[in-house]
């Protein structure tokens, strides 16, 4: 029995991502997939749901970006929010508003939860000691000053948190603090501010956050654990900064609201948008005395480094405030890595929505289910292109649209698609597939409200796979000629599991359902919990369609050269950019070398280096191996085929236990960057350089 039950109505939201950058697949492996695979699941128990998103437009990420790009905030902020919005829409996450902090609507309610908090006597006003960059005239908080984190030691700790280790600072916390505009040490500078007292609402926090020791996720529960131990702090929520939602009160001219205070009223206040578009009550999903005893469950989706401020701060603002319910959970995700390096916008090592959208059109079901088989829910996890051929091929082509395929073409060859039996209903009539079904259903239940979404996903694909032995054991394609009706008994019982996979993919894999719907000339909304999975007597199948196809290296490779290339372009350039000339040497020391065009043949990395490719070159005389160090910045498969010059008479050299004999010529600039020297296709090989 499902242990949502006891809630009527569910308010679920998904981070605000910054409006200052695009998203990537780190995104949304942290806070949207999984919340838009848990909202979709509760869609299908026929839950009254709200799925709220909208763009985070405060603070000082947005201003920086916009001194970056030269720009004004409300330009950056106009520009990521629709981008943002777009790709999430695209992308297919179903939120029922992606509003934004930026409205009348939020800074209002911003105001009156301040002005609520404020006239209760809550916050300590209180003069101090903040840091101050002379050039720019500016206090410097949050991401304006960066420094090493006390915690952890990593030296780009911001002034409000370090993301590494996820412990929320101070700026004067930092070790060796900078400023991020002047990049020069700070001075220090009186001036008011108003303060959470969180240390005094710390034994409350304690015993909230003690109740939910065996329903949070143990890695969100554990850093809740260790905040408290180590003693929680009043925390400022107004900031020196001309961006923002002004404090609402005289003596605070000119400051604004923390983007920590606003960002999580951003939910509400996007709730109460939905709520007039829609006409609906947002009380009811927000508000204690609206609803009868733990009626509303809230759940946040997030990211790691939010757990402090969903779990302690904003609980707090809302334990002060008193009128609003608390978080049930804060189901938190770990960090997605790329291709063995930590994603990164700065440096562009990302894999961009936007580009995925473009590049690969009507893919998304693909991406979804990467993401969600990898999704780094207990520990950090990794992308890797090649991971993704992999899982798409051998999994979503060869198992899930393999299965459906083989029963469609098989109904439509003996059958011309149509469902016909003595009865008048087709029914499950297998007693073994129905018990495997039944267990099936239980465990991606289980799995889906444990927030356990890959287990969940593998559990679904274990109907695809239980199909296929189905078939394999009963061979339809043979029975066909002396047991008819044993080979449409098989076919109909397989064609009913597909309409049972079709329901159990709807959480995850949303686009794909939508073309079993149409294979099976259903309307979607057959594929439901409170649906009988059963056809008709005389149903007619529409033709089979591929569900998925085979993803080829090429496309692959291609992605990994773009990140290769991205990365070496965002080195930075440094100022002596060239090695100085070498000496001269007489013509004949320049003619002893015998350079030729060749081919590489082959080429692989050499086991335990990070730099060395084994190549096998064809040089016109011989062919040959040569080991080269361009391993970093160009994969195997990307230099196979390619004409390049050889020093061949180069004495051979043993490198990691292979000989080689010569030198791929390359061109090299101090930064370590590589490109082949080029020689033109019809060069036949050998050809002389000289
Ligand atoms: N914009 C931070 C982030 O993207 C922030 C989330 C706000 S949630 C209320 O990490
Ligand atoms: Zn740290």
């Amino acid at each position: 029995m499902s242990k949502l039950n006891k809630f009527k109505r569910f308010t679920i939201t998904s981070a605000l991502p910054y409006a200052n950058g695009p998203l990537h697949i780190g995104h949304l492996a942290g806070a949207y997939l999984p919340a838009d695979i848990f909202v979709r699941y509760l869609r299908l128990r026929k839950k009254e749901v709200v799925y709220i998103c909208g763009s985070d437009e405060h603070g000082a990420a947005i201003t920086i970006k916009a001194k970056k790009e030269g720009t004004t905030p409300q330009a950056i902020i106009d520009k990521y929010h629709a981008q943002i919005r777009d790709s999430f829409q695209e992308f297919g996450i179903s939120f029922d508003i992606y509003h934004r902090t930026s409205s009348p609507i939020h800074h209002d309610l911003s105001q009156e939860f301040f002005l609520n908090l404020y006239e209760k006597d809550e916050f300590i006003e209180k003069f101090s000691e903040q840091y101050f960059d002379e050039e720019y005239q500016q206090f410097l908080a949050d991401r304006y000053i960066v420094g090493t984190c006390p915690n952890c030691g990593n030296e780009n700790a911001y002034g409000d948190q370090c993301e590494n280790c996820g412990t929320s600072l101070n700026p004067t916390d930092l070790i060796n603090p900078i400023s991020t505009l002047s990049g020069k040490p700070p001075v220090l500078k009186s001036t008011k501010h108003w303060f959470l007292p969180l240390d005094k609402y710390q034994p409350w926090l304690e015993k909230w956050i003690d109740e939910k020791e065996n329903d949070w996720k143990v890695n969100v529960f554990g850093q809740c654990k260790s905040w408290l131990k180590s003693g929680l702090q009043p925390r400022s929520m107004t900031r020196d900064l001309d961006w923002g939602i002004d404090v609402p009160l005289e003596e605070a001219k000119g400051k604004k609201l923390y983007v920590w205070m606003d960002a999580p009223i951003g939910y509400i206040s996007a709730t109460k948008q939905w709520a007039i578009d829609n006409g609906k009550d947002w009380k009811l999903y927000w508000k204690k005395q609206e609803h009868e005893a733990d009626n509303s469950c809230l759940l946040h989706f997030i990211g790691k480094d939010n757990i402090v401020f969903h779990c302690i701060i904003f609980p707090s603002i809302l334990h002060a405030h008193g009128e609003y319910i608390l978080p049930q959970n804060v189901p938190a995700n770990e960090f997605l890595n790329l291709e063995g390096d930590k994603l990164s916008t700065s440096r562009n090592h990302a894999v961009w929505l936007h580009e995925y959208l473009e590049e690969f059109p009507g893919k998304q079901d693909e991406l979804r289910y990467v993401l969600t088989s990898i999704l780094p829910e207990t520990s950090d996890s990794e992308f890797t292109w090649k991971d993704y051929q992999a899982r798409v091929n051998n999994e979503l082509v060869a198992i899930l649209g393999n299965y459906v395929n083989r029963v469609m073409i098989l109904m439509h060859k003996f059958y011309d698609g149509k469902i016909e039996s003595d009865g008048s209903n087709i029914v499950l009539t297998d007693s073994v597939l129905d018990t495997e079904l039944g267990r099936f259903y239980d465990e991606i239940e289980i799995n889906l409200e444990s927030y356990k979404f890959r287990q969940a996903l593998q559990s679904v694909m274990e109907i695809a796979r239980l199909g296929n032995r189905y078939l394999t054991e009963n061979e339809p394609w043979k029975t066909i000629k002396n047991d008819p009706e044993a080979a449409r008994n098989a076919l109909h019982n397989s064609l009913i599991l597909i309409g049972h996979l079709a329901v159990c993919l709807q959480p995850f894999l949303p686009g794909t359902v939508a073309k079993i719907a149409g294979m099976l000339n259903w309307p979607l909304k057959k594929l439901a919990l409170d649906q009988p999975i059963a056809f008709e007597n005389g149903h007619q199948l529409n033709p089979a369609a591929l569900l998925f196809e085979k993803v080829e290296d090429e496309v692959i490779d291609k992605q990994i050269q773009k990140l290769l290339d991205k990365k070496a372009a965002a080195q930075p350039q440094k100022q002596e950019t060239l090695i100085p000339a070498k000496g001269n040497i007489n013509f004949e020391s320049f003619a002893a070398m015998d350079i030729r065009t060749g081919t590489i043949l082959t080429a692989e990395k050499v086991a335990k280096t990070k730099k060395l490719l084994k190549l096998t070159i064809d040089t016109g005389i011989d062919q040959r191996t040569i080991v080269s160090g361009i391993a970093e910045y160009f994969e195997p498969e990307a230099v196979i085929g390619k004409k390049v010059s050889v020093l061949i008479n180069l004495e051979p050299r043993e490198i990691k236990g292979i000989v080689s004999q010569g030198m791929i010529l390359m061109a090299e600039n101090a930064e370590g960057k590589l490109s082949f020297v080029s020689v033109d296709e019809e060069m036949h090989n050998g050809s002389v350089v000289r």
